[in-house]
Formats: structure tokens, C-alpha cells, sequence
């Protein structure tokens, strides 16, 4: 296995509910630890959870991976589009189903306001489908920049519509 890289540490949310979403999550973690420059340090279990957005769409396969990189925001969330698209994932209906949706949920400490990116996630804290996967690889008593300490977001979110999977 390659050493981990120095970096920043950075967790991505990873999201599918179309085409054998488990098998999406599965092997989109495995692109990812495969980008040069990333290296994977935690992986949430998976969780299957109703949708936020359109209600006429399947059921989601969410979690969580916590990363090292060597790579800016912009350049990791570049690697990530080309992920997306390798899954042959088509931008239609916002919020709408998708083969794969892979998000940088958090950047170190860092606040990033770009036009293509926004980290803290926008929605990170009224997503139990974040917030949950996220407890389970990063513990709870993460601060979250801006947002405070994810044990305090977790109290103001319930888990409705959430389930872990049987693994
Ligand atoms: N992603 C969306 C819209 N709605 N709902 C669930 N449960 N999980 C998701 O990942 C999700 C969603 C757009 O990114
Ligand atoms: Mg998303
Ligand atoms: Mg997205």
C-alpha cells in the first residue's frame, strides 16, 4: 500500500441511488483512494436513506470517507467531477436521482467560498445522511468551521428516514 501523503484532511460524501447504488459507493471509494495525491484514513459504514428533494425517486445509498490530500479544494473536487462522469452521471433535476454525487463536505478548517465550491457543504448540517456518516468517521467532537461542534449539529438532526446497512 502506498504511504500516506502529507496533507489536509478532508471528508467526501458520497451519494448514489441509481444503478446498484451500493456498488456505485463501493467502487467510487476505490477511485477515489486510487487518485494520486489521496489517500483514504476512515470509511463510514453504508447508509440507506430517503431522499431529500423530488420524493419520486429510489431510495439513496449514502457514507462518508475521510482522506489526506496533497490536493487544493478546487483540484480534489476536479478529481471528483471526473469520477461522477466515469459513472456516467448526467446533471438533470436538481436534487434530483443520480448514479453517483460525490461532495467535499469539509477541507481541513478551511471556509471556501469559490463560485464551483462551497465547504463547509451548504446543506452539511440539515442532512442526517451527512451528518451521521460523518460522526461515524470523524467522532463527534469535530468542529465543523462555522457550524461549531458536529455532536450539537447531530442533537438538531434527526436520523429520520436513515438506516444503516447490514454489512
Ligand atoms: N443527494 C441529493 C438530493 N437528495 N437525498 C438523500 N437521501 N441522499 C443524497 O445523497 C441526496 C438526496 C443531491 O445531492
Ligand atoms: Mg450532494
Ligand atoms: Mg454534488
Amino acid at each position: 500500500m502506498a504511504a500516506v501523503p502529507s496533507g489536509v484532511e478532508a471528508y467526501i460524501g458520497l451519494g448514489s441511488n441509481l444503478d446498484n447504488p451500493v456498488d456505485q459507493v463501493n467502487q467510487a471509494r476505490a477511485a477515489i483512494a486510487a487518485l494520486p495525491g489521496v489517500a483514504e484514513i476512515g470509511f463510514s459504514p453504508l447508509y440507506r436513506s430517503l431522499p431529500v428533494g423530488p420524493q419520486d425517486q429510489p431510495d439513496y445509498i449514502n457514507a462518508v470517507m475521510r482522506v489526506v490530500t496533497e490536493l487544493a479544494p478546487l483540484a480534489l473536487l476536479r478529481q471528483l467531477q471526473q469520477i461522477e462522469n466515469q459513472h456516467g452521471r448526467l446533471r438533470l433535476v436538481r436534487w434530483g436521482a443520480r448514479t453517483l454525487d460525490l461532495d467535499v463536505l469539509l477541507y481541513g478548517q478551511q471556509a471556501i467560498n469559490e463560485p464551483d465550491l462551497i465547504v463547509p457543504h451548504p446543506e452539511l448540517a440539515k442532512r442526517a445522511f451527512v451528518l451521521y456518516p460523518l460522526a461515524d468517521v470523524a467522532g463527534a467532537d469535530l468542529v465543523v468551521p462555522g457550524l461549531g461542534l458536529l455532536s450539537q449539529l447531530l442533537t438538531a438532526c434527526p436520523a429520520d428516514g436513515l438506516r444503516k446497512l447490514n454489512s
